[in-house]
């Protein structure tokens, strides 16, 4: 608990077994977490094995894989049920940094901004952390085209580190967003259609291995869907579209 709010911790995981349970450790270090549910999108590792045997976890199964987005509407229908007042969302590869999570819930507890990123853009340090350079060069167009077809100013839209509070989730309608990667920046586009303020904190960026698995085709995939998302928001405040994300 943290000002009376209950914080619940949610890992959309798809073949995290390496990475677990150094992520779950440090997750366990952060005082005011109340609650830890991963939900596993039937990964071909030992995931489920492995984060069964953590105390402290709630391990959801998903009866079949349904992609990485399909996967975090379980995490926030899960968080809700649990009663959640704040819902932070991180990978379970241990490439973001749970020491985060009390300043993530503070700046929402404290009504500064109803959801914040971990963005690793922000600070300057992606690329010493090991961001790809093709990766890097991405995300800055991408986060250029985006805060101009989206109307803010944000560092990055592509962390898998993000809080928010329950307004937020409770006021989303995610059931028509992708099951796909694109979910991420759809989630963005809605929290800002809304009117919510986003904060930022600056988060250490860290890849190796096991912390990243999306190929250049998928990303690319995933590019053309981030460009897509911030068009349908631009046509949707000119009045020229009625994009189901937004008007449901
Ligand atoms: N459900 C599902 N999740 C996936 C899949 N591939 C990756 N993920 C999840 O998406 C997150 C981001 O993918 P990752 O490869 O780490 O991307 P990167 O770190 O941004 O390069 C991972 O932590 C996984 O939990 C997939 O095929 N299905
Ligand atoms: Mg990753």
């Amino acid at each position: 608990m943290y000002l009376g709010k209950k914080i619940v911790v949610v890992m959309p995981a798809y073949n995290a077994a390496q990475t677990v349970t150094q992520t779950v450790d440090e997750v366990l270090q952060q005082d005011i977490v109340d609650e830890i549910i991963l939900v596993d999108d039937r990964s071909r590792d030992d995931t489920v094995a492995v984060a069964s045997s953590l105390l402290g976890v709630r391990v959801h199964v998903h009866e079949k894989n349904t992609g990485y987005g399909g996967n975090q509407k379980t995490c926030y229908r899960l968080a809700l049920q649990a009663g959640a007042d704040i819902v932070i969302m991180v990978h379970p590869d241990y490439q973001y940094t749970p020491k985060l999570i009390p300043a993530m819930a503070s700046m929402i507890a404290n009504d500064l901004h109803p959801c914040v990123l971990a963005s690793r853009i922000l600070g300057g340090y992606s690329l010493q952390g090991g961001m790809p350079t093709w990766k890097y060069v991405a995300n800055r167009f991408l986060t250029a085209a985006e805060n101009i077809l989206l109307g803010a100013k944000l560092s990055e839209y592509h962390t898998g580190y993000r809080a928010f509070s329950k307004g937020v989730l409770q006021k989303l309608d995610l059931s028509n967003n992708s099951d796909d990667f694109v979910f991420d920046n759809q989630m963005l586009a809605q929290i800002l259609w809304h009117g919510f303020t986003i904060g930022e904190v600056s988060c250490p960026t860290k890849y190796f291995k096991e912390a990243s698995s999306i190929n250049f085709r998928r990303s690319v995939k995933y590019g053309f869907g981030c460009l897509n998302v911030g068009l349908q928001f631009r046509l949707a405040r000119l009045g020229l579209a009625k994009p189901k994300i937004f008007f449901t």
